[in-house]
């Protein structure tokens, strides 16, 4: 039997991507949820389903993770069901654009920075202390391949990424004399809106970043998730790198070498 029945599982930006396929794979396993996005309509069109499809009870909340306040709120609507996740997953985020440092917009590093890293830390200071108190749990922050190598025009996304690596271990390190464990699982390229948001709606360009190789889908992440959450009590994964077979690391695609190689 899957050790996430019957539990409860928050996920941040639960509305697309890899957080929605999260949300569907702990649903399969009979996992009660609650999930978050700012996008309200698709929170409760998927809430819809997996309630129908799956014998769960699912919450919605909308909440922007970059908002202290709508953070606060999202704590005391939940604390109010007197339901504690018994796991986090620190989903939400984004990249915007791939300008270089000396042409980059400050409006999107503010953005990366306060969703990526300022949205995930108010997040689990909300929630961790009920999650210790309850005993067990597991926090799982969803980093990426960019959290390893910097490219270019990377710059803030990979700062961002490699902080919630840093993040992850720190989290690991203060929670030592605690039953609660702390994973990162960091994914390299991956088909969702993520190129989307990133270009702007540009949907040309965001389909070239797919076009050649097969990427890999939510649902490879979502079930890299799903193993992770059932380990057993006494196992805790810290990284977890989940990659297409055709990228070996960020530059290195299956027959699309840098020119110097
Ligand atoms: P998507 O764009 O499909 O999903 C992003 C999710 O984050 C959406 O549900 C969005 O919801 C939510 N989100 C964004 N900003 C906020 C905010 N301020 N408050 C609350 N929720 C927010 O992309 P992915 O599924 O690919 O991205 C999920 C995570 O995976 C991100 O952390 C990303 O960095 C990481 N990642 C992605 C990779 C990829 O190649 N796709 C590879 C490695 C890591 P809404 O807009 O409704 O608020
Ligand atoms: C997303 C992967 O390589 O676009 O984190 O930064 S990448």
């Amino acid at each position: 039997m899957s050790r996430v029945k019957d539990k409860w599982g928050l996920i941040t930006g639960a509305s697309s991507g890899i957080g929605e396929a999260s949300a569907k794979a702990l649903a399969h396993d009979g996992c009660n949820l609650i999930l978050t996005a700012r996008r309200a309509e698709k929170l409760k069109i998927l809430a819809q389903e997996l309630e129908k499809n799956h014998n769960i009870k699912v919450h919605i909340y909308p909440v922007d993770v970059r908002v202290k306040k709508s953070v606060e709120l999202l704590f005391e609507d939940v604390k109010a069901t007197e339901t504690v996740p018994d796991f986090l997953i620190n989903n939400a985020g984004l990249a915007l654009g791939l300008e270089s440092v000396q042409e980059g917009f400050t409006d999107k590093w503010d953005t990366m920075i306060d969703t990526n890293l300022k949205g995930l830390l108010y997040v689990t200071r909300a929630f961790l202390p009920l999650m210790i108190q309850k005993g067990e749990g597991h926090i799982i922050n969803i980093g990426s391949t960019a959290g390893w190598q910097t490219y270019p025009g990377g710059n803030v996304y990979n700062a961002t990424k490699f902080g919630v690596r840093a993040l992850s271990d720190a989290m690991n390190l203060d929670l030592v004399d605690t039953d609660i464990k702390v994973s990162c699982v960091a994914p390299g390229n991956c088909e969702t809106d993520f190129s989307l948001v990133r270009f702007d709606g540009d949907k040309e360009r965001a389909d070239k970043v797919y076009a050649k190789y097969k990427a890999l889908e939510a649902k490879d992440v979502a079930d890299a998730i799903l193993y992770i959450l059932n380990t057993l009590p006494h196992v805790n994964i810290p990284y977890l790198r989940i990659m297409p077979k055709a990228q070996r690391n960020i530059y290195i695609f299956k027959e699309n070498r840098p020119f110097w190689l």
